[in-house]
């Protein structure tokens, strides 16, 4: 039996920024940035194609990305938007196969091995589940064909945009080790500079460290840099899906009324559905209430909010605002309810915020 495994990986280019590129025709063939405004201390989210020919990329500081090129439009990120999109592919990528794993909002691993599709093709497949993409998104995916996550990752990278790539098993070994560290997915700034400051600046250079070697100086991670270097990664492709909410809810022994009361509830809740969030490593950034009466009726209000959601900002305005066309202070209140929706992966998001609250211009 040949156990080589066929892995696909999708990731859509330019994310956002095509995505308002697709819904606003005057935004299309520009240098356009999703993000905090260029007066702002806030970070770029991406930008188009067009954009990152003058230098610009995600994480730079807006007012930084304002001055490489001033003709570029601003724009805050429309997070819905991204959400159908990401919805709409995932739809695709479930007719292609059952086993496949989200990563992000625009990426994810497809595991087709036993597919029959296009002859058993990997790179057919990844073509046809491109121009799937195409056809019902208006959007553009690169995608990276390989024997493992590690290689397909990589190689969805080397033709973008609109790329197809393929690294074979004859080919994998040699190509991780013309590979720059900077280039390992996996292997992040601070294990990059440890690694530089032991002279690995390739595979070639990581593939000469012994195995005890890798354990000592990057522990349980050794294991895995040291099959990664030869070109293996047995990491399977597993089903598992990214929650679409978390919520949490009170009924009250006695019903409410005082709007203040209601608010201070609301706050306690919102935190303790922000700490399991948090426990999770994912970010929100649709916060929804519940209400509901002393007679049943119940009532929802939702905000999706262009930055992810922190007890901070949405205390101070967003809660006030939700309760604003309610009947709160007139009538009873017996059950109290928030949800956090619009979730991602903490990681993708942790550079941003950190930018966005150190960034000095
Ligand atoms: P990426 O896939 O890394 O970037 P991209 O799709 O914009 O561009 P490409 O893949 O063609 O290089 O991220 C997907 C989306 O995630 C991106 O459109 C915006 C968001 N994002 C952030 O909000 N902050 C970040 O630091 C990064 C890297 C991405
Ligand atoms: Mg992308």
């Amino acid at each position: 039996m040949n156990s080589t495994r066929k892995i696909i990986h999708i990731d859509m280019d330019a994310f956002f920024a095509a995505v308002e590129q697709r819904d606003f025709s005057h935004y299309r063939n520009k240098p356009l940035i999703v993000g905090g405004a260029p007066n702002s201390r806030g970070v770029v989210a991406t930008c188009s194609y067009e954009a990152r020919q003058y230098g610009i990329h995600s994480a730079m500081p807006s007012s930084q990305a304002y001055r490489l090129c001033p003709q570029a439009i601003f724009v805050e990120p429309r997070f819905e938007a991204y959400q159908q999109a990401s919805t709409a592919i995932r739809k695709i990528f479930a007719d292609y196969t059952d086993l496949f794993e989200p990563l992000s909002l625009d990426e994810a691993y497809l595991d087709v091995s036993n597919s029959c599709l296009h002859q058993g093709s990997a790179t057919l497949i990844a073509k046809a589940i491109k121009e799937a993409i195409k056809q019902e998104t208006r959007l553009i995916a690169s995608a990276g064909v390989s024997y493992n996550k590690f290689l397909a990752k990589i190689a969805s990278d080397i033709n973008k945009p609109d790329g197809l790539y393929l690294i074979t098993p004859t080919q994998g070994a040699d190509f991780v080790e013309q590979l720059a560290i900077e280039k390992f997915h996996g292997v992040g700034k601070a294990t990059s500079l440890k690694m530089q400051a032991l002279g690995i600046k390739t595979g070639k250079d990581l593939k000469q460290l012994p195995l005890e070697m890798l354990q000592h100086y990057f522990g349980k991670a050794g294991l895995h840099y040291y099959g990664i270097s030869r070109g293996i990664d047995n990491r399977p492709v597993s089903n598992y899906r990214i929650r679409k909410s978390i919520g949490v809810e009170v009924t009250f022994q006695q019903d409410i009324k005082i709007k203040q009361e209601v608010l201070t509830h609301l706050q306690s809740l919102l935190e303790k559905a922000l700490r399991k969030v948090a426990e999770k490593q994912l970010v929100a950034h649709t916060l929804t209430i519940k209400i509901k009466y002393h007679d049943f009726v119940q009532i929802t209000r939702s905000r999706t909010l262009p930055h992810i959601i922190t007890a901070a900002t949405a205390i101070s305005t967003t809660l006030e605002d939700l309760i604003k066309n309610t009947d709160i202070g007139r009538r009873n209140v017996r059950l109290l309810g928030i949800t956090l929706s619009s979730l991602e992966n903490k990681s993708r998001q942790t550079h941003f915020q950190q930018m966005d609250l150190f960034s000095d211009c």
